[in-house]
């Protein structure tokens, strides 16, 4: 009979925002027009261009149990640093070591789509959540740089991104991006490409479920769904799977991730 194994010692505290903690109500005495204005009025511009482009969409979910099991002495360590340590500089590096294989994955087209440019770079947009609205700063280089080093940087920027100082720099130049809306709460999400970028990737919330293991029994895994958008006119379906799955191996196995990082 199947046996239900012994729960891994870490659940990650997922900040879910059952209650909107930030928002106030409100109660409008009459209709109220504003004009569209800021980070909001990029967002119309970008969307417009985005909405020019076919997405291809593709979802996995990942087995993060090693990792969550691991985060504790790596966020120990990083303290040591100054760094505060979540799970996305380990995601961001993957996807890194991904694109390696996928170089197609981290290219941008021309806006009519008669050439593709393979960037040399893996600077990596994360989509950010601040007080002024959605932005997209982009961690760069990132294919040279350690874990630490990319922890680093992403602390730098969601700082920056707090007080709503990121500068011109720190929002260009992204060649690949990444969405994190399960620091939110969610699970699936269908990401909108940032042009002239070719794919984007949503992490949803790593979530403690049921899974079987390979002898049958029931175990409990700590599971994290991941939703992508690529550009169907340059990306197949079949080259956005298998980067998938290079990915996941890597985020399921980190000593595997370990042994062929630079
Ligand atoms: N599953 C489980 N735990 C998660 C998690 C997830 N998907 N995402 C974050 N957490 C945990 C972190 O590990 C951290 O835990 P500890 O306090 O124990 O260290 C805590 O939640 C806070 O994380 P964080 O949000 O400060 O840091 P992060 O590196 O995980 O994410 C950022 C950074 C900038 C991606 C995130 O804060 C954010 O803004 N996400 C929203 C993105 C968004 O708005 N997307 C929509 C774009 S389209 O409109």
């Amino acid at each position: 009979k199947p046996a239900v194994q012994e729960v891994p010692k870490e659940a990650p505290k997922a900040p879910v925002e059952t209650v909107a903690p930030r928002a106030q109500t409100v109660l409008l005495a009459e209709d109220k027009t504003a004009p569209v204005s800021g980070f909001t009025k990029a967002m119309v511009k970008a969307m417009k261009l985005s909405m020019t482009v076919p997405h291809f969409g593709y979802c996995d979910e990942i087995e993060m149990t090693t990792l969550v099991n691991l985060r504790p002495a790596l966020k120990k360590s990083a303290e040591a640093f100054g760094v505060k340590f979540s799970y996305m500089p380990v995601i961001i590096k993957a996807c890194s070591m991904a694109l390696l294989q996928y170089p197609v994955l981290n290219a941008s087209v021309d806006a009519a789509c008669e050439n593709i440019t393979y960037k040399a770079s893996h600077n990596i947009g994360i989509a950010m959540d601040t007080p002024n609205g959605l932005v997209v700063p982009n961690v760069k280089q990132v294919q040279n740089l350690t874990v630490l080093e990319v922890a680093q940087e992403l602390n730098r920027l969601q700082a920056l991104g707090a007080r709503g100082q990121l500068t011109a720099a720190d929002l260009a130049g992204g060649t690949f991006s990444l969405s994190n809306i399960g620091a939110i709460g969610g699970t699936y999400a269908k990401p909108v490409i940032v042009p002239p970028e070719v794919a984007i990737g949503a992490i949803g919330r790593i979530q403690k479920l049921p899974r079987f293991a390979a002898d049958g029994s029931v175990v409990a895994a700590h599971v994290m769904q991941v939703s992508w958008s690529a550009d169907h006119r340059v990306i197949d379906g079949a080259t956005m799977a298998r980067f998938s799955n290079v990915m996941k191996a890597f985020l399921e196995q980190p000593a595997a991730m370990l042994l062929q990082m630079k």
